[in-house]
């Protein structure tokens, strides 16, 4: 502890528990490129960009950041500004070219993910692998429609067993699944994400689908798939002593007016449709009862078998944490809204009935910087779910698309580093004030990126990426403030 002349101090990691780890996060599609090397496969979402080029601001990942070839050099920078861990997932096309064990598994993918775990270790970074961060197979989504078919489920439990078996002995944390929630309902409902299937599509005919169903089917699938998964991962030698779970992306919901009952109640209600609905089933074997009530038979059922896999299916909850929004009740729902909105009746609000600002807009429309809501969401979860660890898997900041900013304003990422801060100090309470038990915390993300939607005309990194000079990279003022903030005891002045 600190001596109370040191109280005015800011905080340190040497201020967080023994242990806790700090680093950054990623994913395969959006890091790695070399999309045709190594004998990968192809997935959803290299053929979803040249599909619909203009759901992802014309860009794809191709190449992005190259981290297939750089990978070395980054884990020096991750070193250099002292980070702990690093967050990454595994292209299942690597793995399972095809998507299937039965078609061969892909040696040059398993030595490529060696080689990777191996660097961060021989550094002193503790690795988090997630198995699946979106791109599924671009064959299993022809041979039966992806997510959308319960066949999926044997194929993502294949894919994880070869992932557990090969690097299990070395990565000892897992996430099964990134954000169900954005899966579904980006790719099944709104439609921006892949496969881009949607209501708001419905005229383009190769696409009309069932939307209002089909998010919901294909979260039952992705929560069975998970099930099996963490069965499987129970089951593996190599993986006894590692901790399992998966990542959700809650924002947190105020009321619109607090002083109306029907608002505090959509605000619930909210928080139901968004994280209950991935989470509840991993605690209590099914789906909110406010769900079930509103959803009716579009919600698929569980299965005793399938309720039981599921009950206590994770050791500690990813939280993915980036904005709050204020929750308004819908009475009456316009029917060609998509579900999630529709069936929730709730509208998502900016401020509040007093005219508040929730919070500082981010690059991003939704992203609304409140701090406290990752307090509020982890208290939430804590009170709700019986207590369990928690590691913050994403939370992060990302700056506007502004033609010819200099890069050198880039650099100076005032919003940033107080981004983190703030999120820092709040998090910091949640475990001191309020007894949540946090055993991490990781930064979306080290460098710039191929974002989803925006491709490269939003930035979230601490290291900026010039895409237009051979991808360098330099630090900004948000990797120089973590640097310090993570300095060892014994560097300590
Ligand atoms: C999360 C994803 C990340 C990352 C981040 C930024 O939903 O798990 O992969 O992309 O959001 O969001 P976006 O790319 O949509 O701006």
């Amino acid at each position: 502890g600190r001596k109370s002349c040191d109280e005015k101090k800011s905080l340190g990691r040497v201020d967080f528990p023994q242990g806790f780890l700090f680093g950054t996060a990623s994913s395969a599609y959006q890091y790695e490129g070399a999309v045709r090397e190594g004998s990968r496969g192809e997935s959803m979402w290299d053929t979803f960009g040249r599909k619909y080029p203009e759901r992802n601001c014309r860009s794809n990942a191709d190449e992005t950041v190259d981290f297939y070839h750089r990978y070395k050099e980054d884990i020096q920078r991750m070193k250099d500004i002292n980070m702990d861990a690093f967050r990454f997932s595994i292209s299942w096309v690597r793995i399972l070219p095809c998507g299937k064990l039965s078609k061969g598994v892909n040696k040059e993918g398993i030595r490529f993910y060696n080689d990777l775990i191996d660097e961060l270790l021989a550094n002193g970074i503790t690795p988090l692998a997630t198995l699946f961060h979106w791109d599924t197979p671009q064959a299993l989504e022809e041979e039966y429609g992806g997510f959308l078919s319960e066949n999926i489920v044997v194929d993502f439990r294949d894919f994880a067993k070869v992932c557990f078996e090969e690097f299990g002995d070395r990565v000892k944390l897992w996430l099964t699944i990134n954000e169900p929630w954005v899966y579904s309902v980006g790719g099944y409902d709104a439609g921006r994400k892949a496969p881009g299937r949607a209501s708001k599509y419905m005229n383009d005919a190769a696409i009309a689908g069932k939307s209002g169903h089909e998010a919901y089917i294909v979260s039952h699938n992705l929560l069975l798939a998970h099930a099996e998964a963490v069965e499987a991962f129970r089951s593996c030698r190599n993986c006894k002593d590692g901790n399992i779970g998966m990542a959700h992306c809650p924002l947190w919901y105020e009321p619109y007016d607090l002083a109306c009952v029907e608002d505090n109640e959509a605000a619930e209600r909210a928080m139901e449709f968004m994280f209950g609905w991935h989470m509840n089933p991993t605690v209590y074997g099914d789906y909110p009862e406010v769900m079930k009530k509103i959803v009716g038979k579009r919600l698929p059922s569980f299965t005793e078998s399938q309720s039981r896999k599921l009950k206590g299916s994770f050791d500690f909850i990813g939280i993915n944490y980036y904005s709050s929004v204020y929750a308004k009740n819908v009475a009456e729902v316009d029917p060609d809204k998509p579900f999630w909105r529709a069936d929730q009746h709730v509208e998502w609000k900016k401020q509040n009935k007093a005219g508040k600002a929730i919070g500082a807009q981010g690059g991003v429309d939704w992203n609304l910087m409140y701090p406290q809501g990752l307090r509020k969401v982890l208290n939430y979860a804590k009170n709700k779910y019986g207590n369990p660890k928690f590691i913050i898997t994403e939370n992060g900041h990302c700056d506007a698309y502004e033609k010819k900013k200099p890069k050198l304003y880039e650099l100076m990422d005032m919003k940033r580093t107080d981004y983190h801060k703030k999120h820092i100090s709040n998090l910091h309470k949640a475990i001191y004030e309020d007894g949540v038990q946090v055993d991490g915390y990781f930064e979306w993300s080290l460098l710039d990126n191929c974002e989803w939607n925006c491709g490269y005309e939003i930035r979230y990194g601490l290291f900026y990426v010039d895409y237009e000079n051979g991808l360098k990279r330099y630090p900004k003022m948000s990797a120089m403030w973590f640097k310090e903030f993570l300095k060892k005891r014994d560097e300590e002045d």
